[in-house]
């Protein structure tokens, strides 16, 4: 292996030896704050790690540097904030990538043609269009399979799979999945068990708790939380998939500037407190919803008849601020006209920042999914996305109620 990046591991667990001290036995809110953070700043003991925009570190003779030689393979500020995502999703690794879909693209990397993965079939369009316009066409298949019960996992697992790909809740169905069945699973054939945990965030739930082997963030969402930053997140606990997966952040190059990872490493010391109000809004909203007469089906996991909410009673700490809905007729017209309509709700794509949001997936965010796949996974024409915000739920409510009447 290259000098360099077997020297980049070393750095990384040193640093990490470093810090692990800090945040191993706190609680939550603690660590969205001093998690994985040490005094990173002996020049003048600043309270936030200083932005280090630069590219390259001065070294003394070759290799006499401080541990710090080239930002795309390390940068003090990135270093600053993949320790703290190691640390609030109870991982030893974090690693930070351009995007949420950059970071999806390295777990790929971790395959070879003929391999195969099993994945959920209501997820993010993007990362379905990764899976088939890119990834299909270097010779990886992808079965997308529904997985309300994850036993259906095992019905498609042959020599050939090597990763079990979830998202939960899902975007934009709101679906849970089980993940500790998901994990029994792939830990008795075998597999890595990646969990995109973007819509519920550490806050509400910490896969690798309950036996998954990566965690997956679109840190542009919750994490960052103030729709300013576009970035991805993995965090892992194995020394040997760690190493694996830096490799691959310093080969491809898809990492993140020390600009955006200070933002986010900002956006995680709130995250604890903006998570509880989008919850506490999130379940105001759907329980509105729910008695609109003009709404057919609201999608939130905190309702009882919601198909898994035991399984999201049992793998969540609440249900999050995500909300999904269809009027009643499912007609496209009148979904375009009601999020038109909305004042306080902004109508754009992504989610999780302090400002509500609504989309209209079958237009939008899953505009890439063909129609007959995304109406089998609920995505309709007349189906609104909201991410409920942390504004006044008093707004919020009267909002919904103008556009929707
Ligand atoms: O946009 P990016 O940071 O590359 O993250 C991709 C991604 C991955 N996983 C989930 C669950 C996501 O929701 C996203 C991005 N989603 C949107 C932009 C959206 O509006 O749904």
């Amino acid at each position: 292996m290259n000098i360099q990046l077997l020297f980049k591991t070393t750095t990384q667990i040193n640093n990490l030896t470093n810090t692990l001290f800090v945040g191993t036995n706190m609680k939550f809110n603690t660590k969205t704050i001093h998690g994985g953070q040490k005094d990173i700043d002996p020049a003048y003991n600043s309270v936030m790690p200083p932005i280090y925009q630069t590219t390259t570190y001065a070294q003394s003779t070759p290799g006499g540097h401080k541990g710090f030689e080239y930002s795309r393979s390390g940068n003090p500020t990135r270093a600053a904030l993949e320790n703290s995502l190691a640390a609030i999703e109870n991982g030893k690794f974090g690693l930070a990538f351009g995007s949420g879909l950059a970071a999806i693209d390295a777990v790929i990397k971790l395959l070879k043609p003929g391999d195969e993965v099993i994945s959920t079939n209501d997820l993010y369009g993007g990362s379905y269009r990764l899976f088939t316009k890119i990834f299909e066409g270097l010779g990886i298949k992808f079965h997308f399979i529904g997985m309300n019960n994850a036993n259906n996992i095992e019905n498609y697992i042959n020599k050939n799979t090597k990763l079990i790909w979830v998202e939960t809740p899902t975007n934009p169905m709101i679906n849970i999945i089980d993940i500790k069945t998901c994990a029994f699973i792939s830990k008795k054939h075998n597999l890595l068990l990646a969990v995109d945990n973007t819509f519920a965030t550490p806050y509400l739930q910490n896969p690798l708790d309950h036996g998954a082997d990566i965690v997956m963030h679109s840190a542009t969402k919750y994490l960052g939380g103030h729709s300013d930053v576009v970035m991805g997140a993995l965090i892992v606990k194995d020394d040997a998939l760690a190493k694996k997966l830096y490799f691959i952040q310093n080969a491809s190059g898809a990492i993140c500037g020390p600009q955006d990872a200070f933002l986010v490493l900002r956006g995680i010391k709130t995250l604890h407190l903006r998570m509880q109000r989008h919850c506490e809004n999130g379940k105001a909203v759907a329980h509105y919803l729910q008695n609109n007469p003009k709404i057919e089906n609201v999608y939130w996991p905190g309702f009882e008849n919601h198909p898994n909410h035991e399984i999201a009673k049992e793998q969540m700490s609440d249900y999050g601020g995500m909300v999904s809905f269809t009027t009643i007729g499912n007609n496209y017209n009148e979904a375009i006209k009601i999020v038109e309509n909305l004042k306080v709700f902004t109508l754009a794509e992504s989610l999780g920042g302090v400002e509500s949001l609504a989309g209209h997936p079958a237009s939008m965010t899953h505009a890439s999914i063909p129609k007959e796949e995304r109406e089998k996974t609920g995505v309709v024409d007349s189906l609104i996305r909201l991410s409920v915000g942390i504004e006044d739920i008093e707004d919020l409510i009267e909002d919904l109620e103008q556009a929707i009447n």
